[in-house]
């Protein structure tokens, strides 16, 4: 098991609260650990246990609210 380092574009964050529900929506997930959102430089970090949980983030984030893509 090897898990690898994500970083996600994440559009339409606007303050803490926004950071804070992205979050929220990652640390949700299974297989997700160490997420880290940075609000002013529009990005989340975070350790995924496989690359399929990439394209289930970025539907999180967009139910959420927020619109996310890959760098
Ligand atoms: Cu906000």
């Amino acid at each position: 098991m090897s898990s690898q380092k994500i970083t996600l574009n994440v559009e339409g964050m606007s303050c803490g609260h926004c950071s804070g529900t992205v979050q929220k929506a990652l640390e949700g997930m299974e297989g997700i650990s160490d997420v880290l959102v940075d609000l002013k430089g529009k990005k989340a970090v975070f350790e995924a246990d496989n690359e399929n949980l990439i394209a289930g983030a970025i539907k999180k984030i967009d139910e959420a609210g927020y619109k996310a893509s890959v760098i």
